[in-house]
């Protein structure tokens, strides 16, 4: 299975040590291809070596493989919201993901949004239980 993660960069890398842990439990069912987006090391300034065009293209031609994808919507970024209705207009199956008590209010374009599926955490033991559960419905594994 191919999984698409998608969490803030340029908007701010407050949250990476929970990406960081969602892709480490996400890699026991299949390849994430944007592990990247969890790499502390990776900060706003983020990959000098590539153009921004050279990014946007290959994300797009990684969400276009995807099976499925899982946004962590906690921490608001452009960059996730265009790929979250990238998603859904390539007809995937998308769970977006919102640390309950956040501090940050999601935009009603993701709550409200009937093609998607929203769902608070507490903690990573809950993310793993909501993500695990999405994923053997929407995937034979
Ligand atoms: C990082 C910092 C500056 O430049 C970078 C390199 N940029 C990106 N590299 C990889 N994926 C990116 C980059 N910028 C955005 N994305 C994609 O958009 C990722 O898949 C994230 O899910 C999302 C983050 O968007 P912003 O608007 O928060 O950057």
């Amino acid at each position: 299975m191919i999984i698409y993660f998608a969490g803030s960069i340029r908007g701010g890398r407050d949250q990476t040590g929970i990406y960081q842990q969602m892709i480490i439990y996400l890699k026991k069912f299949g390849k994430v291809v944007t592990e990247h987006v969890g790499d502390p090391n990776l900060t706003e300034q983020g990959e000098k070596e590539m153009t921004d065009h050279e990014i946007y293209d290959r994300d797009l031609t990684w969400l276009k493989t995807a099976d499925i994808v899982v946004a962590e919507v906690s921490n608001p970024s452009l960059g996730v919201g265009f790929e979250i209705a990238k998603a859904i207009d390539l007809n995937k199956k998308v769970i977006c993901f919102f640390k309950k008590n956040s501090e940050q209010s999601l935009s009603a374009m993701i709550s409200g949004c009937p093609d998607l599926n929203v769902e608070e955490y507490q903690n990573p033991e809950d993310f793993e239980q909501k993500a695990e559960s999405f994923i053997s419905k929407h995937y034979a594994l």
